[in-house]
């Protein structure tokens, strides 16, 4: 198709010397291909062109139909009795329906008619009907009337569209012949071997031209909040803890927190063991110190009071909270000569619970904790207090609450504006010193955490409603692919917290 197109070009500008408009010269094919053709032989300097660009009207359905019956006015007007008598308004409406008023309206407006009473009459005796006739202007010169016929159609809405065509101005160029010989595109061996090469005309590159967009990686809404996450923390001067591994021991994850072995939260329903292995070989050096704590107390503490098993601290989980990793840096952190720390984790946890619109049983886990002397719960509520006011949250209030790590601990509740109540978005506490000190920190070291998830602010942030909308098999790729960038700001907290936050059971 295009090289005919190419030499009826070349055979046009051989007789004429000149193609003033291309659309009236190959008025049936489409000025994409016209201008495919046109760079083509450009690129062999056979033409050279000009872009003409023009507007053209067509005329909407609308337009059509007044194009046969008539303007609006112009059917009313004809439906009108002359003399004095006219016709009802009801009468009107009930012929032409939702058009009477326009007909009627546009009529008063030229002074072709006027009511009286519940009736319209005419004004003057015959009409000109302008619409049509401007109208018939359009489809006559194929959708290029005077500007004046425009711009009064222009004014009704719904009669003719305007859009822009692109049409050529061609001429010959400085190699310009009839033959089209086949443009090699590639240097190959075999034309090197023939010496082919010598006699081929190749064609030009074209830099122009656009490559194809590589398919790039879309980073999950989730993990865009998390690297909001992350810059909040890192601004803090928080360290990242590991958190490559979500399989731990119910050691680190349970009993190093101090958390009883008969605990719900290490009972089957919220917590997934793992069968093959069931258990890890061998506990860290210091689970009797853990041991002790739980059976007999110690610093300060009566302890729990019962048999603490080894099988049981053995056994394999996956981690239910990334405070099991905590638990592992605050150990390591108490290896090390005593300095004050801010760690933070932002991973998956899971645990074994009802899945419902906001809960799966996997999340990610946002937490951080500080270590430092002198520390009480007022420092942990100064210091929340500035966390969340990064991402734009503010006016928190605290409710004690009771997790067996941290006592006194405080469930984290801001005022939202959108939902006039209390939402909770988050944990914390003060570690007890039945962890802190087993896992080996010095008397005196306090250590603040605290907790929330990665979801409900990214669920909140783009308007998700439902988890699985953001999480598993069911999201929508496009979703990951076209969602904005994120901004966990000043904007972000108040725009979430004064509109738009989820009515999601927090
Ligand atoms: O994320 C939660 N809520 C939340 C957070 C942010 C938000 O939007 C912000 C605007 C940007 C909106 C809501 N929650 C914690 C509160 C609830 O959603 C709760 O129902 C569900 N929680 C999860 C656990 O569910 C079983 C969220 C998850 C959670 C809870 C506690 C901790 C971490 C995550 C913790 C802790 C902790 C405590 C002390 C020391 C160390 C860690």
């Amino acid at each position: 198709m295009s090289e005919d197109l190419k030499l009826s070009i070349l055979n046009k500008l051989a007789a004429d010397s000149l193609i003033p408009d291309t659309k009236t010269a190959f008025a049936n094919v489409s000025s994409e291909t016209i201008l495919g053709a046109l760079k083509s032989l450009e690129s062999q300097e056979k033409v050279t062109y000009e872009t003409i660009t023009s507007e053209v009207s067509s005329i909407e359905p609308e337009g059509l139909d007044q194009l046969k019956n008539g303007s609006y006015e112009a059917r009313i007007f004809n439906a009108i009795p002359a003399g004095e008598q006219g016709i009802s308004i009801a009468e009107l409406n009930a012929k032409f329906g939702k058009m009477a008023n326009l007909g009627m309206g546009k009529g008063f407006q030229n002074k072709w008619i006027k009511k009286s009473g519940a009736n319209v009459v005419r004004l003057v005796d015959s009409i000109v009907d302008q619409i049509k006739a401007d109208l018939q202007t359009v489809e006559a010169t194929g959708g290029n009337p005077d500007v004046e016929v425009i711009k009064s159609l222009k004014k009704r809405a719904g009669l003719i569209k305007q859009s822009k065509t692109l049409s050529y101005k061609v001429s010959k160029g400085a190699n310009f012949s009839t033959e089209l010989k086949k443009q090699a595109t590639d240097l190959t061996v075999e034309m090197l071997q023939s010496g082919a090469w010598k006699s081929s005309e190749f064609k030009k590159f074209n830099f122009d031209s656009l490559g194809i967009n590589p398919n790039g990686g879309h980073l999950h809404p989730l993990m865009k909040v998390r690297e909001e996450f992350r810059q909040i923390f890192f601004e803090m001067g928080f360290e990242e803890m590991p958190t490559n591994n979500f399989v731990d021991s119910s050691f680190w994850n349970f009993d190093a927190l101090f958390v009883p072995q008969q605990h719900a939260a290490r009972d089957l329903q919220d917590t997934f063991y793992l069968i093959n292995p069931a258990t890890t070989d061998e506990l860290p050096d210091f689970w009797e110190t853990v041991k002790d704590v739980h059976e007999k107390g110690g610093y300060g503490s009566i302890g729990y009071r019962y048999t603490w098993s080894t099988e049981e601290a053995k056994r394999l989980v996956l981690r239910t909270h990334t405070t099991a990793v905590s638990s592992h840096v605050l150990h390591k952190l108490a290896q090390e000569p005593y300095r004050p720390a801010k760690f933070f984790s932002i991973d998956r946890v899971y645990r074994n619970e009802e899945v419902d619109a906001t809960h799966l049983a996997e999340f990610h886990q946002v937490e951080g904790v500080i270590a430092d002397k002198n520390m009480s719960l007022g420092s942990l509520i100064a210091f929340l207090d500035i966390f969340f006011k990064k991402m734009g949250i503010t006016n928190l209030r605290f409710k004690p609450t009771y997790n067996p790590y941290t006592e006194p601990s405080m469930e984290i509740f801001s005022w939202h504006d959108g939902f006039k109540k209390w939402v909770e978005i988050g944990n914390s506490g003060m570690f007890r010193p039945e962890m802190l000190r087993s896992l080996g920190l010095e008397e005196g070291v306090q250590v603040a955490g605290f907790g929330l998830s990665l979801e409900r602010p990214t669920m909140i942030k783009y308007g998700v409603d439902n988890i699985r909308a953001l999480v598993g098999h069911k999201v929508d790729l496009g979703m990951v692919q076209t969602n904005p960038a994120c901004r966990l700001d000043k904007k972000m907290g108040k725009e979430v917290f004064q509109n738009k936050m989820i009515e999601s059971g927090n």
